[in-house]
């Protein structure tokens, strides 16, 4: 095998400590001297690691955020949220990931606070307070899931650099604001225009004042659509600062970088936007599919639009015990980008069998979908459960890592748990 183990995402679970006979014996031998039964242990690939062996993890807290939010850079911040934490319909305020490439604005004032519409493709440059945001265009409100394009980076083998997410970068909030389209056209977009590109008011971390952190965008058709807001509220609230109160953009189902907090401008452009994290090998894939670790030039990368199908199991927690023949529910969400989930599976025999669960459709476009369904374990012994969505054109998540990448984006594989029966 060329890539042995990293085919099986080993890096979800910590590598087993291999000494002395473990190395040759492999996990289920670990399992077996734990006095742990593996049904289905036949089953398993070498080189395959069980959940069981799974470490819990570091626990960090920053005030206002759960206790158990994983943080993976203070500087930037950047937290992560555990797969059970993410089992509300809306996500709470204090179990929303944060992504920072920059730091934030101290104390942004609200009653002060003008967004700037401009760019070689507006008719005319406007700037408007937030108060007039508020009252010249209509409020709208939308269920939308902001993943980041890098949410799975840490399973990717080579290694890609960059927060290392494991699975928690994605939230669906609701957000309430004004469409981008209604403003758009309010400043008047030219027949030209292609593009339209975001600035915040966050600091680079170089201290440089007039260094822009980051600033990305959508094509024009993205733009328009009904669901992409300006938004002002987060769940009937004002925003957290740290998701970019006063205002920010919400372009939901794409790479969350395109969603700009602290908004301060968008500039209609009559090319692809260009700004900081657009061009190079930012929030880009290669165009056509490379072998692990090869270098790709940057001509040959493509901007990421719409995420790929992807679910989580939020319920139960990883390393529960269940009663072996008595029925518990397993539940999660699903999502697929720019289109809808279509189907939702799960296996708790390593993928030999699947059943179908029961899927919600999504509140409204771009939304996430609830998911549940009834599991008995059949006997005593060690299970995982593995979750698969299907998208509305037929594509499943992949069991294994897909598509290498150097910045490691778009990791769509199946989400698993640990289970026992006993
Ligand atoms: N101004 C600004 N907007 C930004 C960012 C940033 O660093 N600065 N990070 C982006 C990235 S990469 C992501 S994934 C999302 C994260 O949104 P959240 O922190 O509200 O979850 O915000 C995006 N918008
Ligand atoms: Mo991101």
């Amino acid at each position: 095998m060329i890539f042995p183990t990293t085919l099986l995402r080993p890096k979800q679970t910590p590598p087993i400590r291999t000494g002395g006979f473990l190395k040759k014996a492999g996990a289920i031998a670990v399992l077996t001297a734990a006095g742990i039964e593996m049904p289905f242990g036949d089953k398993m690939p070498e080189g395959y690691r069980p959940l069981a062996l799974a470490d819990t993890g570091k626990i960090h807290s920053i005030t206002d955020k759960h206790p158990d939010m994983r943080v993976l850079n203070d500087k930037p911040l950047n937290m992560e949220t555990p797969a059970h934490l993410l089992d509300d319909e809306v996500t709470p305020a204090d179990r929303m990931f944060v992504r920072n490439n920059g730091i934030p604005p101290e104390n942004p004032d609200a009653d002060s606070w003008a967004l700037t519409i401009d760019g070689e493709s507006a008719k005319k440059q406007v700037t408007l307070s937030l108060k007039d945001l508020k009252s010249k265009f209509k409020h709208h409100t939308y269920h939308l899931q902001l993943e980041c394009g890098g949410n799975g980076r840490s399973e990717f083998y080579p290694s890609a650099k960059g927060n290392q997410w494991s699975l928690g970068a994605i939230s669906c909030a609701l957000w309430t604001g004004v469409r981008l389209r209604d403003v758009l056209e309010y400043a008047g977009i030219k027949e030209n225009a292609v593009y339209i590109g975001y600035y915040g008011t966050d600091t680079h971390l170089s201290g440089d004042p007039d260094k822009v952190v980051i600033s990305r965008g959508v094509p024009i058709h993205k733009a328009l659509e009904d669901e992409s807001l300006i938004a002002f509220q987060m769940n009937g609230k004002d925003i957290p600062l740290l998701h970019g109160y006063p205002l920010r953009l919400v372009t939901g189902g794409w790479p969350a970088s395109t969603s700009g907090k602290w908004l301060k401008r968008i500039a209609i452009r009559d090319k692809v936007h260009d700004g900081p994290k657009m061009t190079g090998y930012s929030y880009r894939v290669p165009c056509k599919k490379v072998a692990p670790g090869e270098k790709v030039a940057k001509k040959d990368m493509c901007i990421i639009e719409s995420m790929p199908v992807k679910s989580l199991i939020t319920s139960p927690v990883s390393g529960t015990t269940q009663k072996p023949g008595q029925a518990f529910e397993v539940r999660g969400q699903a999502w697929a980008g720019d289109l809808e989930v279509a189907r939702m599976d799960i296996s708790y025999d390593f993928g030999s069998t699947w059943m179908k669960c029961d899927l919600k459709k999504p509140r409204n476009r771009l939304a996430w979908q609830r998911w549940a369904a009834s599991v008995a374990l059949p006997e005593t012994g060690y299970y995982e459960i593995w979750a698969r969505a299907t998208d509305s054109q037929g594509r499943m998540q992949p069991m294994i890592v897909p598509g290498w990448n150097p910045r490691g984006y778009l990791n769509n594989a199946c989400h698993r748990i640990a289970v026992k029966a006993g």
